[in-house]
């Protein structure tokens, strides 16, 4: 994996999604490649599903990090990046009401204000934020509880300012991860979100599983006790609920 920072900025207008950007030309672009679009015409979330933003109301950006020979890399560069996220919010935000849902929501007072999209394609992670800046109106239902930064802080919000926040405190996580300080993710991911022994059910599919959370693995995938068959299952995907 290149550890240089991420310094080369592509400011777009208007584009499908820049996660969708980025894998596209990756191999013309450079490590360190940060691409921002004022707007996204097909902002994607996991598993097909859509993410919404309004032109001056919302971050939407992706990030190219090359040469990942390994899709263990990639999953543990999105749990970093949510915790790079965090701290960037922490800026506008008090920290006591931000929290971390597995595996890369970021919520206030447990509503969505950020979704990460990582993706894993041709040597390369892309990782995908989208962050509300302000509150906006979505296009069709989001279907769960939102806020926006604007609307958590009390303060307009600079998208700008916000950008540049948020690379800033991107690069000081990721060269943190790069000497070796932060390479226990994603169990300081797992610490951090404060899930452990809680009460969850997870969606995966069709399936749901509820139970306790009692772990990680190194590959984020979450252990959850089932009490009611007492197998511990393991979830690779989904949706997370808490039943407290
Ligand atoms: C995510 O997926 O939350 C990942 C979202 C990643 C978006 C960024 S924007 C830049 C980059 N380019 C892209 O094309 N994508 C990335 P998931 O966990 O599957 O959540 C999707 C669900 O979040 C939707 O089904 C809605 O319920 C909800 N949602 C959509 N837009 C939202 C918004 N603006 N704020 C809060 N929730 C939203």
């Amino acid at each position: 994996m290149k550890c240089e920072n991420f310094d080369n900025i592509v400011l777009l207008d208007k584009i499908d999604s820049t996660n969708s950007y980025l894998k596209k030309n990756s191999a013309l672009l450079p490590q360190g490649t940060v691409v921002f679009a004022g707007e996204q015409t097909s902002g994607k979330g996991r598993l097909s599903r859509k993410w919404f933003g309004e032109k001056g109301k919302s971050i939407a950006c992706s990030f190219l990090i090359k040469d990942i020979f390994d899709n263990v890399d990639a999953i543990r560069l999105s749990f970093l990046f949510s915790i790079a996220v965090r701290d960037a919010l922490t800026k506008y935000i008090d920290y006591g009401k931000i929290s971390l849902k597995w595996p890369n929501d970021i919520l206030v007072s447990g509503k969505k204000i950020c979704g990460i999209l990582s993706e894993y394609s041709k040597g390369c992670v892309v990782i995908g934020i989208g962050i509300n800046a302000a509150d906006f109106i979505p296009p069709q239902e989001i279907g769960q509880p939102w806020t926006s930064v604007e609307s958590e802080s009390g303060h307009n919000v600079s998208i700008a300012d916000l950008q540049e926040e948020l690379v800033e405190t991107v690069n000081i996580i990721f060269s943190r991860y790069c000497t070796n300080e932060l390479s226990d993710i994603p169990f300081i991911w797992f610490r951090e979100a404060d899930i452990i022994n809680k009460n969850v059910t997870v969606l995966s599919g069709s399936t749901a599983v509820t139970g306790e959370v009692i772990s990680i693995d190194d590959k984020g995938i979450l252990n959850v006790f089932d009490k009611k068959n007492g197998e511990i299952k393991s979830i690779s995907f989904g949706d997370i609920t808490y039943n407290d």
